[in-house]
C-alpha cells in the first residue's frame, strides 16, 4: 500500500463537498461550486503574482481605486479576474470589491443567491519589492425573498455563512471556513489544485507576538499607548517582552497570527479616526476566520462581527488574534471608557 498522503490527495473542492455532505445535507451544492469560482480567482492571481516582475505586471496602472489609493497594475487583473469568475459562476447576486466605488448586481441570467465582499489584491504596495500580498474574502446569503440588494450586504459579519484568504508568497495558502472550523489548503501548482494541509486551525489562547504600525504611534489613543507599552515593558519583572512583527499585509499578518497565535492591530487614532481597514472586505472576514479557529476580533469596544456597516467601504478599526490577547486590550479601552 503506497502512502495514502501521496495518493489520497484531499483538495479544497473535495473537502468541502465532504464537509457539505456531512454538516449541510440539505445544501444545493450552490456554495461549493462558488468557493470553486474563488479557487480559480486564486489560483490565477498567484500564478500573476508570482512572474509579476517578469511579465512588467509590476508598477502602477495610472489610475485610483475609490479609496484614492493607486492602482497596481496586478489590482485592476486580479480585480476582473474575480469579477468575471464570480458572475460566470451564476451563484452571485452582490459583488462588492475593493475596488469598485459601486456595488455591482449581477444581471437576471446570470443572478444566484450569495453576495460575495472581497478584496482582490491586498497589500498590493509590496508587490514590486515581493512581500507576501492576498486576497480576502467573504459570503453573505441574500436574505429571503431578496433578490440582491444593498441590504442583502450592509449587514453585521456575524451573518456571513463562509469566508476566506489566500496569500501569495513562498506559497499560495488558502484559508477558509464555511462555519464548522477553519482549514488551510496549499495550491500545488504542478497540478494546480488547492490540497489541504492546515486542517482545524486553532489559534493558541495566548502569543508573544504583536503585530501594528508603531509609526502610528504619536496618533494614538490613550488605551493604545498603555497597551502596547505594557507589552514592550511588562509590569511583571519575569515576564518577556512581546516580539513586534509587522508586514504592512493584514493577509500575512493576519496568516501569522493564525498559526503562531499573538495579536494583529489597526487601531483608530487621531490621524483615521475609524482606522484604515475596511469592515466589509477586510475585518468581517478575518474576524470570523479568528472566531472559529477560537480567537477573538474586537474593534476595541465590541465585538467585531457585531458591527454593523454604514457603507460598503465603512472603516473599522480591528484588534484580533489569540482570546487572552484582544481581551487586555478591551480591557484597556473599558478603563479608558
Ligand atoms: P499601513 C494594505 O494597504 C492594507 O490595506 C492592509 O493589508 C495592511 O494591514 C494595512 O493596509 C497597512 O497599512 O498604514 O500600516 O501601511
Amino acid at each position: 500500500m503506497s502512502d495514502p498522503s501521496k495518493t489520497n490527495l484531499i483538495t479544497l473542492t473535495r473537502h468541502v463537498f465532504q464537509d457539505q455532505v456531512e454538516h449541510y445535507k440539505e445544501a444545493s451544492g450552490d456554495l461549493t461550486l462558488l468557493l470553486t469560482a474563488i479557487q480559480l480567482g486564486c489560483k490565477f492571481v498567484a500564478s500573476n503574482v508570482r512572474k509579476a516582475s517578469l511579465i512588467s505586471m509590476t508598477g502602477l496602472a495610472n489610475s485610483s481605486n475609490v479609496q484614492g489609493e493607486e492602482q497596481k497594475k496586478l489590482d485592476v487583473i486580479a480585480n476582473e479576474i474575480f469579477v468575471n469568475a464570480l458572475r460566470s459562476s451564476n451563484k452571485v447576486a452582490v459583488m462588492v470589491s475593493e475596488e469598485d466605488e459601486e456595488a455591482i448586481f449581477v444581471e437576471d441570467q446570470y443572478r444566484g443567491k450569495y453576495c460575495v465582499v472581497f478584496d482582490p489584491l491586498d497589500g498590493s504596495s509590496n508587490i514590486d519589492c515581493g512581500v507576501s500580498i492576498g486576497t480576502i474574502f467573504g459570503i453573505y446569503k441574500v436574505k429571503d425573498g431578496s433578490t440582491g440588494q444593498i441590504s442583502d450586504v450592509l449587514r453585521p459579519g456575524s451573518e456571513m455563512v463562509a469566508a476566506g484568504y489566500c496569500t501569495y508568497g513562498s506559497c499560495s495558502t488558502l484559508v477558509m471556513t464555511t462555519g464548522k472550523g477553519v482549514n488551510g489548503y496549499t495550491l500545488d501548482t504542478e497540478i494546480g489544485e488547492f490540497i489541504l494541509t492546515h486542517p482545524d486551525i486553532q489559534i493558541p489562547s495566548r502569543g508573544k507576538i504583536y503585530a501594528v504600525n508603531e509609526g502610528n504611534s504619536k496618533y494614538w489613543d490613550g488605551a493604545c499607548t498603555k497597551y502596547f507599552h505594557s507589552l514592550k515593558f511588562p509590569e511583571d519583572p519575569k515576564k518577556s517582552p512581546y516580539s513586534a512583527r509587522y508586514v504592512g499585509s493584514m493577509v500575512a499578518d493576519v496568516h501569522r497570527t493564525m498559526l503562531y497565535g499573538g495579536i494583529f492591530c489597526y487601531p483608530a487614532d487621531s490621524k483615521s479616526k475609524n482606522g484604515k481597514l475596511r469592515i466589509l472586505y477586510e475585518c468581517f472576514p478575518m474576524a470570523f476566520l479568528v472566531e472559529q479557529a477560537g480567537g477573538r476580533a474586537s474593534t476595541g469596544r465590541m465585538r467585531m462581527l457585531d458591527v454593523q456597516p454604514e457603507t460598503i467601504h465603512s472603516r473599522s478599526p480591528i484588534f484580533l488574534g489569540s482570546k487572552e490577547d484582544v481581551e487586555d486590550v478591551e480591557a484597556y479601552y473599558k478603563a479608558q471608557a
